[in-house]
């Protein structure tokens, strides 16, 4: 593989995203990157204001799953690599409706994956999730060679396109490497997802919905340490393998939320359970020795001092936060929570 120069990167506006950009361009000061995002409801362009005006960043506003915009930009761009982060991401908007997960994460990485093997791209990473492998029971762990079996319509679609990676790596020797990481934390993350919901719903002294018992387990990892695992297997990975990713930090959805009143001072009368997700899985709980052995990664941020600089990071962006959530996001509130908060 040449070494990666100029690198295309979907989905950069959303939380990991960003990230990721921000740190490649850190971490390599030759580096292009093009940053192709739709800027759908998750995608945010003040999410990399600082790298806007970096003379080796530049956006393109687009659909992965446009053929035409995408195989004239792969075909001409001159991409070493291709990391695939576009997708919609989260399990509760699936539930309401799962269209739009099969169009972008399954249709919009066929398209990637055509005009990358036609452009002959060096190298192909495929950022996929643990929730691919479905559910586990109290004990035990996902290795990479744990069997698939996706429990919503958001990992059936990223399992599907998973598949789809295996299947050009299989049938045409095509580059790819798919990560499958836990649940990230950390900065810029839409608040959707249980921590940044929590701890903007807590700063307001708005109640906490957590869904059924609450003592459904994650496995937490920083955002960084998930980006640096993934700069890790697009340079020193294998083409066909896969490779997992995990913070060694497994709590209940209780435990965190206990942790985030805490920090933030706020009462446990904020807790209010309500109805649980359909489907929910139980337990998610990654075994990370592979990459820690050949890619020599490992997960480098602690949990608490995490928690706590993500918590500094959203009081601090309360702006930020009210921008986001107001518009289309207080209907999608309404639709999820509104019966559930109201009983
Ligand atoms: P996000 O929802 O914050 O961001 C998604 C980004 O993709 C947004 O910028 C959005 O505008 C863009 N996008 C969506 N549809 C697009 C399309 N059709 N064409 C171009 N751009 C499009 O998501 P995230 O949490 O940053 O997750 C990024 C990736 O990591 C996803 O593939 C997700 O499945 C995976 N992942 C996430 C987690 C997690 O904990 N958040 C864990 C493991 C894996
Ligand atoms: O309001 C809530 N109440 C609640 O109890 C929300 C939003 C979540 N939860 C629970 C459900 C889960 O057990 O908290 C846990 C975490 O939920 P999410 O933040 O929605 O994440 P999860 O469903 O675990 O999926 C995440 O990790 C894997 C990401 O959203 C995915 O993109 C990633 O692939």
């Amino acid at each position: 593989m040449n070494p990666i120069r100029r690198m295309l990167v979907t989905g950069g506006c959303g939380f990991i995203g960003s990230m990721f950009i921000r740190l490649e361009l850190e971490a390599h000061p030759d580096l292009q990157i093009v940053n192709l995002d739709k800027l759908t409801y998750a995608g945010n362009l003040e999410n990399l204001a600082d790298v806007a005006t970096n003379p080796r960043y530049q956006l393109v506003r687009g659909d992965i799953a446009d053929r035409e915009l995408v195989g004239k930009l792969i075909g001409d761009g001159g991409f070493d690599a291709v990391v695939n982060f576009a997708a919609e991401s989260h399990v509760d908007r699936s539930l309401l409706d799962s269209g739009p997960f099969i169009q972008t994460n399954v249709v919009g990485t066929q398209v990637l994956l055509d005009a990358s093997w036609q452009a002959k791209v060096g190298r192909y990473l495929q950022v996929s999730t643990d929730e691919v492998y479905g559910s586990l029971g109290p004990t035990g762990f996902f290795t990479e060679e744990t069997s698939i079996a996706p429990n919503s319509p958001y990992s059936a679609s990223k399992a599907a396109a998973d598949f789809l990676v295996r299947a050009y790596c299989h049938s045409f020797d095509f580059p790819g490497i798919i990560t499958r990481c836990s649940n990230n934390y950390g900065p810029y993350q839409f608040p959707e997802k249980l921590i940044p919901l929590f701890i903007s719903n807590a700063l307001a002294d708005k109640p906490l919905p957590v869904y059924g018992t609450g003592l459904n387990v994650r496995d937490w990892i920083h955002v960084a340490d998930h980006c640096r695992g993934i700069s890790a297997a697009l340079r020193l990975g294998q083409v066909g393998e896969v490779y997992n990713f995990g913070g060694r930090q497994e709590q209940t959805n209780l435990e965190i939320t206990h942790l985030l009143l805490e920090y933030l001072g706020k009462p446990a009368s904020l807790i209010k359970y309500v109805t649980d997700r359909p489907g929910h899985d139980q337990r998610y709980a990654i075994d990370c020795t592979k990459a820690e052995t050949q890619l020599a990664w490992k997960p480098q941020v602690p949990f608490t001092a995490g928690l706590r600089e993500t918590i500094d990071w959203y009081r601090q962006n309360g702006d930020w936060v009210q921008r986001i959530k107001s518009g289309a996001y207080l209907k999608y509130y309404e639709e999820q929570y509104g019966n559930r908060l109201s009983s």
